[in-house]
């Protein structure tokens, strides 16, 4: 089976990932890859960033990679945290120190709308493909459940009364950006190379 290198640090989204895409390809990650690097994410938008990650991991390694950046997008902020969501509350904070920030900037706000987008940057025989998925929903006043990762305790996707973090990945699956933004990218894949 041919392998693709997942240009990520975060387990939770390989774990994810791996729970979408199975078959023609195995997905590594840098940890299982042996390849510890902390890549930077220095642009303006998710868009350049996931194309940063990918590139770097292929200019490294030579092998055919993906990356994704994903941005927390809120509508009474302007689109905030967006693609600062990693570090909303500052260089080196912790998930829950962003989502205090969040649920601060928002207090008193009557609009909670919000979405998360993921762009997957796949690099294949050196050419680059992207993939988006989208999930809109909205904030919480306050963190419910402790399942997931992130901000999930404080996003109800559309549709659904619970909070991400009250829900098992696959009930997850049924409205993640993640999962949508991933199924594009194993349809390419799974159709990829033949004629
Ligand atoms: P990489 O190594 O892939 O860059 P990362 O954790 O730095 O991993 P991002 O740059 O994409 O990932 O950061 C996005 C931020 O949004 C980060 O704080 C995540 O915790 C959060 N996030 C991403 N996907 C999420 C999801 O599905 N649910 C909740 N929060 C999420």
């Amino acid at each position: 089976m041919d392998t693709i290198v997942f240009a990520t640090n975060n387990e939770h989204k390989v774990e994810e990932i791996k729970s979408v895409i199975r078959g023609r390809y195995d997905i590594i990650s840098l940890n299982e890859a042996g390849i510890a690097i902390d890549i930077p994410e220095p642009h303006a938008t998710l868009e350049e960033n996931a194309t940063e990650k990918s590139s770097t991991i292929y200019r490294l390694t030579g092998k055919n990679c993906f990356s994704e950046d994903t941005g927390l997008e809120v509508e009474a902020l302007n689109g905030a945290p967006g693609v600062k969501s990693a570090r909303y509350a500052g260089e080196g904070k912790s998930p829950t120190d962003n989502i205090a920030k969040l649920l601060e900037e928002l207090l008193g706000k009557k609009n909670r709308k919000a979405r998360f987008r993921t762009i997957i940057s796949l690099i294949i025989n050196n050419s680059e493909y992207r993939f988006e998925g989208i999930c809109e929903g909205a904030i919480t006043e306050e963190p419910k459940g402790n399942l997931g990762f992130g901000y999930d305790s404080v996003f109800v996707p559309s549709g659904s009364s619970k909070t991400f973090a009250e829900m098992e990945l696959e009930e997850k699956n049924k409205f993640s950006h993640r999962k949508k933004a991933t199924v594009k990218l194993a349809s390419f894949l799974s159709g990829f190379g033949k004629k």
